[in-house]
């Protein structure tokens, strides 16, 4: 952040934004530049738009390229620098563990976590159920495949790369896909809602930790833009994200494993799904804990840690929710990943990496 003082002798901040230049990113920091310049008119904010590595490598899948921080690492060399003062991403591509000095200092409101289908045109109307013997379905996610080749012996599963609109276009202008499998929140996001033809359940295929929310990276030791951005903070999104994000951490699953969630907050009930796949889906675990909070829904909750004494949880500094409950979340997600370590999860994901590396 810096102050520059104009000619009547006003002093105004700017902020600096960092993005990457894909569509979707462009549409996912403006909407919180948006925000921000709500709650704080006085601020200009500057976006700059950069190209990481995982935009240069559109040909290979992004399971195979190894690099976990792929989409993250030249945003977070600009932070560093001081040339931006904050970084929107995709929650679901953000590590468990960020970096020394790094922090994410907002997590947004969860937009529609699920997977959606998207049909080639001409097989409007089915349904991943319906659609014929051997129809091929596009996705590089193995989370996707795992779940859904089980599911739908059927159908064939193919790698298809590359942002939002290219995978549209090689859907729709060519015969290689009946179908492929994308997240809804990127899609609504796009305003390609009226693309999603069938939005799976968790019975189908549990979604990526993280998935369809949106979250703010910033310095951890920039107090001033950690106050300031804290206010986007969305709590139930927050705590359903820390168990998550705790699960995949003690499962030491980066964003390229068979791993998948489903979580849901209610009446102080925050209960965790958690999953992990052998690439085919034949070997799977699955389990579900639950952990009450004390302060969710009761407004009983008390402000008590300053935002120059935060503490981080699976990289999530949220200050102003009551720590007890990021604990109890934290805990839950650690727990359900220890119940499944101790049934083989680490075995099942051994397994699964190195035949994907093998591939
Ligand atoms: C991660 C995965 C994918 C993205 C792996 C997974 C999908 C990769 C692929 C961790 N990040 O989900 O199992 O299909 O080749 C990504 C998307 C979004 C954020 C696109 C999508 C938008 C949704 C959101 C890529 N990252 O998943 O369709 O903001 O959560």
């Amino acid at each position: 952040m810096s102050a520059t003082e104009d000619v009547s002798g006003k002093v105004s901040r700017v902020i600096r934004i960092g993005t990457r230049k894909s569509q979707l990113a462009r549409i996912q920091t403006d909407s919180i530049a948006a925000k921000l310049k709500e709650l704080y008119p006085e601020v200009t904010l500057e976006i700059i738009g950069m190209t990481t590595t995982g935009d240069k490598i559109l040909d290979t899948a992004l399971s195979k390229i190894g690099e976990k921080s792929l989409f993250t690492k030249e945003l977070e060399t600009a932070l560093e620098k001081n040339e931006v003062d904050l970084v929107v991403h995709s929650l679901k591509d953000l590590p468990t563990t960020l970096p020394p000095g790094f922090t994410i200092g907002a997590i947004l409101k969860r937009e529609n976590p699920h997977d959606a289908v998207v049909l080639h045109p001409q097989n409007a109307g089915q349904t991943l159920a319906t659609l014929p013997q051997n129809s091929v379905i596009g996705t590089s996610s193995l989370r996707r495949a795992a779940q859904l080749k089980k599911r739908f012996p059927h159908l064939d599963f193919k790698d298809i790369r590359g942002n939002l609109n290219t995978r549209l276009k090689k859907l729709d202008d060519k015969e290689d896909y009946s179908a492929i499998i994308l997240a809804a929140a990127g899609l609504k996001r796009m305003g390609w809602d009226s693309r999603i033809s069938q939005i799976l359940e968790p019975e189908d295929c549990m979604y990526a930790v993280g998935q369809g929310a949106l979250a703010v990276e910033v310095r951890a030791r920039d107090t001033d833009i950690l106050e300031m951005v804290s206010v986007l903070h969305h709590k139930d999104t927050v705590l359903r994200c820390i168990a998550e994000r705790a699960f995949l951490r003690t499962l030491e699953g980066g964003c390229s494993v068979p791993v998948a969630v489903h979580s849901e907050l209610k009446d102080s009930q925050l209960y965790l799904t958690g999953a992990v796949f052998s690439l085919d889906g034949s070997d799977s675990l699955k389990e579900t804990m639950q952990a009450t909070l004390s302060a969710v829904n009761t407004g009983a909750e008390r402000v008590e840690e300053r935002v120059d004494e935060q503490v981080q949880r699976v990289g999530v500094t949220a200050a102003k929710i009551w720590g007890p409950d990021q604990d109890s979340a934290e805990r839950l997600g650690s727990g359900l990943a220890e119940l499944l370590i101790s049934r083989g999860a680490r075995e099942i994901l051994a397994v699964a990496r190195q035949l994907n590396d093998a591939r």
